[in-house]
């Protein structure tokens, strides 16, 4: 641990999703490390509701939504310079509908596309150039972007393109000595899969019955562990799954 970075005082981790499910729980759990925070995502009454929560640690709110880069630009540009995050966690992203690409909707599709891939770019983009050595990325991808599964075509590509997006990253950034990272999650019980089956409360329990799937603390400790390794250990990825689940489409239930 370098002189400046304490317990009390890790700097800074910007967070993308943060209103629900492993970004709310990265934000929880990092500001409990001693980590400042900006917490972003489209749902202004959570932002508010997660800063009121963790009072002084939470330094910004930045309201926008990662699909749209101008937007994504002016809210990253009004940052001062002692506000650039050491920690970038790319963790906004979704599922929109499950089915077989002969009958996909392109809506859902370029939803997925937009936010998983385009809106890391986004956010990437505006932020990399002034973030300094020794900063960290860290990529939420799934294992939905190691193996394919049956109505996941289009998610599935989403992550493999956070998988490949990673490692190109990892590549550009090491002569800045900026390190990248990827947590790959197996099923995880969040608002994922309720944005997935659009609000069908039925269809989302349906995903997690019959195992005990992942919480989202348990996808944050992975990111914390990720974020508060010393300067010269870079951990480049995290594959974590439910002990029930032994890959994209393999589940032992009861
Ligand atoms: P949640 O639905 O609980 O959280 C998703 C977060 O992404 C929300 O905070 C949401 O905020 C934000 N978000 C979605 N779209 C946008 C957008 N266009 N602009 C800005 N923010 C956006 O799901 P999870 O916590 O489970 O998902 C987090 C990440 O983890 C995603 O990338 C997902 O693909 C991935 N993942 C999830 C797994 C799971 O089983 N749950 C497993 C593996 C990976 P808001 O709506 O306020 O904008
Ligand atoms: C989310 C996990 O298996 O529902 O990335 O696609 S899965």
């Amino acid at each position: 641990m370098k002189n400046h970075e304490t317990q009390n005082n890790r700097g800074t981790m910007f967070i993308t999703g943060a209103t629900s499910g492993f970004g709310e729980a990265i934000a929880k759990q990092a500001a409990a490390a001693g980590f400042k925070l900006i917490l972003t995502g489209r749902r202004g009454d959570r932002l508010e509701q997660i800063q009121h929560l963790l009072g002084d640690k939470v330094i910004k709110t930045l309201c926008f939504d990662v699909r749209d880069c101008d937007a994504t630009r002016q809210a990253i540009e009004r940052l001062g310079d002692d506000e650039i995050p050491r920690i970038l966690v790319n963790n906004a992203g979704l599922a929109v509908g499950k089915g077989p690409v002969d009958k996909g909707i392109y809506d859902d599709w370029n939803r997925m596309i937009d936010t998983n891939v385009k809106g890391l770019l986004h956010v990437t983009r505006e932020l990399t150039p002034r973030m300094t050595q020794g900063a960290r990325i860290i990529n939420i991808g799934s294992v939905a972007g190691r193996q394919p599964y049956p109505g996941g075509a289009v998610y599935n590509a989403s992550k493999f393109a956070v998988d490949g997006l990673t490692h190109a990253m990892r590549m550009d950034l090491l002569p800045r000595g900026i390190q990248v990272a990827q947590v790959a999650p197996g099923a995880a019980d969040t608002e994922f899969s309720l944005v997935r089956f659009k609000g069908d409360e039925e269809a989302a329990d349906a995903v997690y019955k019959g195992f005990e799937p992942l919480t989202a603390d348990d996808v944050a400790d992975s990111v914390l562990f990720i974020a508060t390794r010393p300067p010269h250990v870079s951990v480049q990825d995290i594959l974590i799954m439910p002990a029930a689940q032994a890959s994209a489409y393999h589940f032992h239930t009861s």
